[in-house]
């Protein structure tokens, strides 16, 4: 349809463009032509230019989808172009977003550790600045001589375990642990671990032992006031199982509860436990014996007997050897030095010392827990951990 109105657009431009016909002048072919024949030559002529344009329209054609197809390639790669440039600006707003969210960020937090850093530099001031009056003020009442800071006494939990479970035990389920006992007849509190589960509870723990981590190689003055670790081992003290157990109108029992490396257990139990004061050197005194590990206490023989005997440390010889005694053809003058500088109730040393220390060399030394009438077979047993324990007598056994 395009062609055809192209085609009388032609014609039309032939007869029309010049506002008269063409002349045999205009065209060559017509030369030779009569006037008479012009209409027919002008129609020739008319059909050889339709075909000449019809051909150049059809090429022009081809050429035109030739250059859309280009075109289209060439479309395409520039969106693509496009897009790819979009993404790489995107990527980098979004790393340019992070760099700046990470700046403020770090600054966040460093403004946040400063200002707690000036907290604390403030609140330890403070701290500092009210010691410093405190010294102050102590130092204006010892001048003064007035008494300083009046301290508030710590309260107790009872006079000793067994006191404790007869009280408390009764509205609440007490768990072992350690708790504040101030036995009747002294002016200060102090801590003991209880057990409340074993054999009817109320029983304070006097001695444990068990990972040998706590060293056993004590003076004196260690002995009487305690070491170690309350929730681990330890020896709580001569003076305070003096108090505990010299309280009025009291008797207590001892319990001795070992274990073996091989994991058996067994017990020694003395229906009276007491001691002596300071002064007699916190002689030991025992009642009548039951259980299943012997009476090491006692022994085999007179002089093997450890009750009523007072207690020694290496720095305080109580121990019988008075010069010295024999063992292995060999004289010694005592027996904590024997035992690696262990304090007990020795007699001449004797069958039991649950605070035995063995020297592995200069620097180790590992639990030696005696208790020579546990046997097994005739053999005796090798002693891996022990418990000390008292509880006032008047409480029943389960
Ligand atoms: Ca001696």
């Amino acid at each position: 349809m395009k062609y055809t109105c192209t085609v009388f657009f032609v014609i039309a431009t032939l007869f029309f463009s010049t506002g008269t016909p063409a002349t045999p002048e205009d065209i060559p072919a017509l030369k030779s032509v009569e006037h008479g024949n012009i209409t027919v030559a002008l129609m020739n002529k008319t059909e050889r230019l339709m075909k000449q344009y019809i051909t150049e329209s059809e090429s022009k054609s081809s050429e035109e989808s030739t250059n859309s197809t280009e075109n289209c390639i060439k479309s395409c790669e520039a969106t693509t172009k496009i897009m790819k440039n979009e993404k790489q600006f995107m990527c980098r707003n979004l790393q340019n977003a992070l760099a700046a969210y990470t700046r403020n960020t770090r600054k966040l937090i460093r403004d946040m550790m400063e200002d707690n850093q000036k907290s604390l530099d403030y609140l330890s001031s403070q701290i500092k600045e009210l010691t410093n009056r405190i010294m102050f003020l102590n130092l204006e009442s010892w001048k003064n001589n007035v008494e300083p800071l009046p301290h508030k006494p710590v309260m107790s939990h009872g006079k000793d375990c067994t006191d404790i479970m007869d009280t408390m035990g009764s509205f609440t389920r007490l768990q072992n642990g350690i708790y504040i006992v101030q036995p009747e007849g002294i002016d200060y509190p102090f801590e003991v671990f209880c057990n409340f589960d074993y054999k009817g509870g109320g029983w304070t723990v006097i001695q444990r032992r068990s990972e040998g981590i706590i060293d056993f190689q004590k003076t004196w003055s260690e002995y009487m006031d305690g070491f170690g670790d309350l929730l681990g081992e330890f020896w709580l003290g001569l003076r305070k199982v003096y108090h505990i157990v010299s309280q009025k109108n009291t008797n207590f029992k001892l319990q001795v509860q070992l274990e073996s490396v091989d994991g058996t257990s067994a017990y020694s139990a003395y229906d009276s436990f007491w001691l002596e004061d300071e002064t007699k050197f916190f002689k030991i005194h025992l009642g009548r014996y039951t259980g299943t590990a012997g009476d090491a206490f006692r022994g085999y023989r007179q002089e093997d007997n450890q009750s009523a005997m007072p207690f020694s440390t290496s720095d305080v010889d109580n121990d019988g050897c008075t010069p010295s005694c024999i063992l292995d053809d060999k004289a010694f003058e005592s027996c904590s030095t024997l035992n690696n500088k262990s304090g007990w109730w020795f007699n001449q040393c004797g069958l039991a010392n649950l605070n035995g220390i063995l020297q592995v060399n200069e620097k180790s030394v590992l639990p030696n827990i005696q208790w020579d009438t546990w046997l097994s077979e005739g053999t005796l047993v090798k002693i891996k951990s022990v418990k000390m324990m008292i509880r006032r007598t008047s409480y029943p056994d389960f």
